[in-house]
């Protein structure tokens, strides 16, 4: 391989710190930023993305509304069957193939453990579905599972992008709504420093969701969020003209 051409970027120390802690995980420093820049690699054609989280948080409901364009009152009216072991689809989205693993939430300690590999093995993105209305509730169990997550991620998936989808915002009211959200996410931040997690608060990717009445948007803008560097399509269209090739 050709010595490539290297030039110097000033950033800020923040930045610079989170670019040392990523180097002590080993991945390449160009990897991590292209990584963190949403610019995935090209020659991939199907692009896997693994849903995982607690059972009935809305993994499956997420995976329906989006991809095979279910209507989402119905699903609410109606639910799907809960998901049994590892669901595998295919779906066209814009110009990227991808393939879909859909987990059982009521078998989430096994993909964390003895069977991470077939979970996380080759995923691009992984998308951790929690349902909102039940964090008080499980919250000690659902801060494990997402520290388990990350590092099965680490371990078997190192370079897939990590989001976090705080799903069901429906069923908080709407007057504390933006301050409960927030609230939710510093409680998680808190427990990844605690658990040695810093550099992942940063990765980490939030996203608030729901498929109930107009807030289906949040899901729709989320869901293209998470797929849209794959997409040639989308970057093009995002790159200001001047500057395509
Ligand atoms: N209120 C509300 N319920 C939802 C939402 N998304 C899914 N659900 C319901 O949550 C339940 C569990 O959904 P499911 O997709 O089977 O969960 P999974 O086990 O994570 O796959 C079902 O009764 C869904 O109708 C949402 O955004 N808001
Ligand atoms: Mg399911």
């Amino acid at each position: 391989m050709t010595e490539e051409e290297k030039v110097s970027i000033e950033v800020s120390k923040k930045v610079a710190e989170l670019i040392d802690a990523n180097k002590e995980e080993g991945e390449p420093t160009d990897a991590f930023l292209m990584r963190m820049l949403g610019i995935a690699n090209e020659d991939e054609s199907i692009r896997r993305i693994l849903f995982i989280g607690p059972p009935a948080a809305g993994k499956s409901t997420i995976r329906s509304v989006f991809f095979e364009d279910s209507s989402p009152q119905t699903l609410i009216d109606d639910p799907l069957e809960p998901t049994r072991g590892i669901e595998n689809y295919t779906y066209n989205w814009l110009d990227v193939s991808a393939g879909v693993a859909d987990s059982a939430g009521q078998e989430i300690e096994r993909w964390l453990g003895l069977d991470q590999e077939q979970a996380f093995g080759e995923s691009d993105s992984i998308i951790f579905v929690m349902d909102i209305s039940q964090f008080d509730k499980f919250k000690d169990q659902i801060l494990e599972d997402l520290i388990e997550a990350l590092n099965s991620k680490s371990l078997v998936a190192p370079k897939a992008q990590f989001n976090v989808f705080l799903h069901k915002i429906d069923l908080i009211d709407e007057d504390i709504r933006e301050e409960r959200l927030s609230e939710i996410k510093t409680i998680i931040n808190t427990n990844l420093k605690e658990h040695d997690h810093k550099a992942d608060m940063i990765l980490l990717k939030y996203y608030y969701t729901s498929i109930k009445g107009e807030l289906i948007l949040s899901l729709v803008k989320s869901m293209r969020s998470v797929l849209y560097s794959y997409s040639k399509i989308m970057r093009r269209a995002l790159i200001p003209y001047s500057m395509r090739l």
